[in-house]
This record gives structure tokens, sequence and C-alpha cells, in this order.
């Protein structure tokens, strides 16, 4: 395998950086076919305004044995990892120079999916985790906006999420920031995120 070559993107103290064509699109088709039958998908509850619901895509929380993760004040236990994403976590763990012992699956079924504002700052994730974001299908709008409300100027900022790309999120990004990924009414098949974690 070729050197990976990042693509660093600016967001105010922020670590951000993207491989646009990680995968090639004949592989990522494949991997995409792969998990959407290969993956237990779930409906995970989320709390939201103070009362529980349906998150509005399905998900399933993949691991080592004991990397359980508590989210939404749900505590879930790892899913054994299915084949095709053994030899991609080596390659998403040297591509990002870091050890990941789990991945939170996520399948938006259509454009009317969607993930609403958070950041990822569980205590078992660390400080200042390092995420890989691999994603699957049609382009994915997926915003940033910061988190402190009276930052001066407060506006979300956007990337694009192509079929194949890895995006890596470092350093204080999950402090200084919220990310959502918003509906749209233009993707109508199937999208695919893996968003590759440490817990400890
Ligand atoms: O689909 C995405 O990229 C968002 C994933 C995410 O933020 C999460 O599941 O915590």
């Amino acid at each position: 395998m070729g050197e990976v070559v990042w693509q660093v993107l600016p967001l105010p103290g922020a670590e951000l950086a993207i491989i646009e064509d990680w995968l090639a699109p004949t592989e990522a088709d494949r991997l995409l076919t792969d998990l959407l039958s290969s993956i237990p998908w779930e409906i995970h509850r989320i709390r939201m305004f103070g009362r529980e619901v349906a998150s509005p895509r399905l998900s399933c929380w993949i691991g080592d044995p004991g990397a359980s993760y508590v989210y939404s004040r749900t505590r879930f236990e790892p899913h054994p990892w299915p084949g095709a994403l053994g030899a991609l976590r080596a390659r998403v763990e040297q591509a990002c120079g870091v050890r990941f012992n789990s991945v939170l699956a996520n399948l938006y079924r259509d454009g009317s999916d969607a993930m609403g504002w958070h950041s990822d700052d569980e205590p078992e994730l660390g400080a200042r985790p390092v995420i890989a974001s691999l994603s699957l299908g049609a382009e994915r709008r997926f915003v940033f906006r910061p988190r402190r409300r009276d930052e001066p100027g407060r506006r979300a900022s956007e990337l694009r999420l192509a079929h194949g790309s890895l995006l890596r999120m470092a350093g204080d990004t999950q402090q200084l920031y919220q990310h959502a990924l918003p509906r749209t009414t233009r993707v109508t098949m199937p999208r695919i995120n893996l968003t590759f974690r440490h817990i400890s």
C-alpha cells in the first residue's frame, strides 16, 4: 500500500483531515453491499429534550470483547467484528497511526434518516479522541458548529464526504465543535458511516 496523504481541513482549533479517495470506488461499492447485509442493524434509543425516542437511522456497536459504550444513557455491548471489517480496521489504523478497538456503524436508509447536533465526548473516549470516519454511498453533507453558543459569529461549516472517503477527527475537535448529518430530499439510496474509536 502506498503512502497515505491527508488533506488538512481548516476549522479553527480543530484537528480535521481527509483522504477523499481512500477506497477505490469498486472496493467501496463491494464494502457497502457487504455491510448492508452482514451487520445486524438495530434501532438505538436516544434521549432528546428529556424524552427517549428512536434514533432516525439504524446503528450497530461493534468491537473487541469488553469495549462497551455508554451513549444516551444506554450501555451497548459490542457485537463481534464482521469479516469485512476486521481487515479494514487494520488499514484504518495504519492510515491514522492509532489503534481502534471499536466502531459505531450507522446506516442512513435514505435522505430522511439523519443525526442531530452532538459531540463524541463520552468519557470512555478520552479528552482528545482520534475518531476515523469512513463514508460509503452517496455524498454525505456533514456539518460542524462551535459548541459555545456565545462564540462570536457562530455558524456552521460543512464538509462533503464522498463514497470511500476517510475523515480523521482529532485533538480538540470534540471539545470545541458539534457535528450533525442533516436530512436531505436528494438522497434515496442507503448510505453507511463507520466511526472507528478507541474505548478505554
Ligand atoms: O454519520 C455520521 O458521519 C455521523 C456519525 C456520528 O457522529 C455518530 O454516530 O456519533
